[in-house]
């Protein structure tokens, strides 16, 4: 049995990552939303996690903490989450490594909000971390045959998609090859079942609406 305990919808970015992971996965699983930001909510991620945060994979007595810890224990089970070719699999690690520890700027200044769609100006250090992005991106595909980063769908793709809805929310300038990318991770039926659920979720986290661009 496998519990996945993730943030809200609309807001988690960290939690949508191996949620996609597993329904790409096909490995069925239950999930459980905690509440972020409300009175009490840090005990009952501490209850889950030592960290205190989402998301958390419960496989059995394992609890499993950390978006790419559960990615990684996803493609143990099943295969082809990651890319064949060898060197890829590495680069594709590499990058997502690097979509969790870089572009705090970006992730600070435009945080993950489905609901949001806004076109002002982000400060000069996010637009920096987009800039960067989106190179990485266009080389990754340049390199391959897409429509993914890596040819096929792979947990890249997954751990790009957050960043991919934040172009959309905040209207980040892109070239038509990035945005044929960002259209492909937003028009894929696991991701809108994900936005579906966000955008109808009734509560909302204060601080991160009230990011004034
Ligand atoms: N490196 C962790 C980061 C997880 C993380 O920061 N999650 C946020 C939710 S999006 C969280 O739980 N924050 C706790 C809090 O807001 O107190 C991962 O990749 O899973």
């Amino acid at each position: 049995m496998l519990k996945l305990y993730i943030g809200n919808k609309n807001y988690s970015s960290w939690s949508m990552r191996p949620w996609l992971v597993l329904k790409k996965a096909e490995l069925p699983f239950t999930e459980e939303l905690i509440q972020l930001d409300v009175p009490g909510y840090k005990q009952k991620l501490l209850a889950v996690s030592a960290a205190g945060t989402v998301p958390v994979l419960q496989a059995n007595e394992q609890m499993i903490t950390d978006s790419l810890a559960i990615s990684e224990w996803a493609a143990k089970c099943v295969p082809n989450l990651w890319p064949k070719d060898p060197k890829d699999k590495q680069a594709a690690r590499e990058f997502c490594k690097q979509m969790q520890d870089d572009f705090a700027d970006l992730r600070n200044a435009a945080p993950m909000n489905l609901r949001r769609r806004t076109r002002s100006q982000l400060p000069k250090l996010a637009v920096q971390d987009a800039t960067k992005m989106h190179n990485i991106w266009l080389d990754l595909l340049g390199k391959h045959d897409g429509p993914y980063l890596f040819n096929d769908w792979s947990i890249a793709d997954a751990f790009a998609t957050p960043y991919a809805s934040r172009f959309v929310s905040y209207g980040i300038a892109r070239s038509s090859r990035a945005d044929t990318y960002i259209s492909e991770l937003m028009s894929d039926d696991d991701f809108l079942e994900w936005e579906i659920a966000g955008l109808s979720e009734t509560w909302k986290m204060p601080d991160t609406d009230a990011v004034n661009l």
